[in-house]
């Protein structure tokens, strides 16, 4: 069963959808998004009033990044609220389907829990070279999954260096947790039924100085380089960004204005609820950064609505909400997906 009073391994999380398909078959039916590098099940779950054959569907991930472990404990929040509280929720259902993938990096999510708490990407990455051992001395293999996704893949933002935070992968797709991904995505949306994606983050990176400017083509074209505004001084920690982010120096989404408008009205219900607020922003304009889901859903996938939420932040160092603290911040959170699910149904 599900608990939301402490952080769920990623084996019981498995057996709790298991759970579900057994309890529910006629609302849920579980989908094998493939192995992860080191072998563990990548699962989905599809919540379905129609047996998948609604007109809309959205689809949910979270735990893309290892250590952000509210992003899971909210993406169960919301299939504990569709599945075992659908009376409640029967709108959400209504002509549209779900299709929810709570640990998209198992390998790195167990990692967090045995070894090591503020590891962020997965536990792949193989070094094949005559090299290997150095680069085994030197730190340990992962690629970050959010910047190896193939639409303007290593421009900006990620790094080639296998010891980075940020490190891109080899190659666009080169880890296995990505392509399973990227394979899962393009199958659920293959009659384009998906509307919008939702991948959840934690937490909002805190923002000292904003070293980068939204610019017109004009400006792009007249110079390359950004402008520094010490003005523009903010910190934040929750977030709704949506695309671009692969690069600074592009043009706002031609539906920017509609994407920031969603999130708006999905801040204010989870401000409503007693959240903190989110910052709604254009995802280059925290900061760049290219190989990202967000943007490969919307660039590749044609999937118009993309979105990262930045989920709440806490503990020591941001990452580690304290269990205690989970309840309250995935109540605060389903607000704002309801919005969501509620804008996709008039997409
Ligand atoms: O840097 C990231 O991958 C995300 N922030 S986090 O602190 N959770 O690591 C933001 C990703 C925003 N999307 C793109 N830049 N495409
Ligand atoms: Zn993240």
């Amino acid at each position: 069963s599900v608990r939301f009073d402490t952080y769920m391994r990623h084996g019981e999380i498995e057996e709790y959808l298991k759970e579900l398909a057994v309890k529910y078959p006629s609302l849920v039916t579980l989908q094998s998004v493939g192995k992860s590098y080191e072998g563990r099940e990548m699962t989905a779950i599809r919540v379905s009033l129609s047996g998948g054959s609604s007109p809309r569907a959205v689809l949910v991930d979270a735990g893309i990044h290892a250590r952000e472990w509210i992003a899971p404990a909210t993406a169960l929040y919301l299939i504990n609220r569709l599945v075992e509280h659908t009376d409640q929720h029967r709108d959400l259902l209504q002509g549209l389907d779900w299709y929810i993938l709570p640990v998209v990096n198992p390998d790195g999510y167990e990692y967090t829990h045995t070894k090591d708490r503020f590891w962020r990407k997965n536990r792949g990455a193989k070094r094949e070279t005559w090299l290997k051992w150095l680069w085994d001395l030197l730190c340990e293999p992962g690629a970050d999954l959010n910047r190896n996704f193939g639409f303007h893949w290593m421009q900006s933002g990620a790094s080639t260096f296998p010891c980075a935070e940020t490190f891109a992968g080899k190659k666009a797709f080169s880890e296995v947790e990505s392509q399973n991904v990227r394979d899962y995505i393009l199958s659920v949306n293959k009659d384009k039924r998906v509307k919008m994606y939702l991948t959840l983050h934690s937490y909002g990176p805190v923002r000292i100085l904003r070293t980068y400017r939204r610019r017109s083509t004009l400006e792009i074209r007249k110079s390359a380089v950004s402008s520094l505004n010490p003005l523009a001084l903010s910190v934040t920690f929750q977030m709704i960004l949506y695309p671009w982010g692969y690069d600074y120096r592009v043009e706002a989404a031609p539906d920017a204005k509609e994407l920031a408008d969603i999130g708006n009205e999905a801040n204010a219900a989870m401000v409503k609820a007693g959240s903190v607020p989110f910052k709604v922003e254009n995802s280059a304009d925290l900061y760049p950064a290219a190989g990202g889901s967000d943007d490969w859903a919307k660039g590749v996938a044609d999937i118009a609505k993309s979105y990262t939420i930045e989920l709440h932040g806490g503990g020591s160092n941001g990452f580690d909400l304290p269990a205690s603290k989970i309840l309250t911040s995935v109540q605060q959170t389903f607000e704002g997906l309801k919005v969501f699910a509620s804008r996709a149904q008039q997409l």
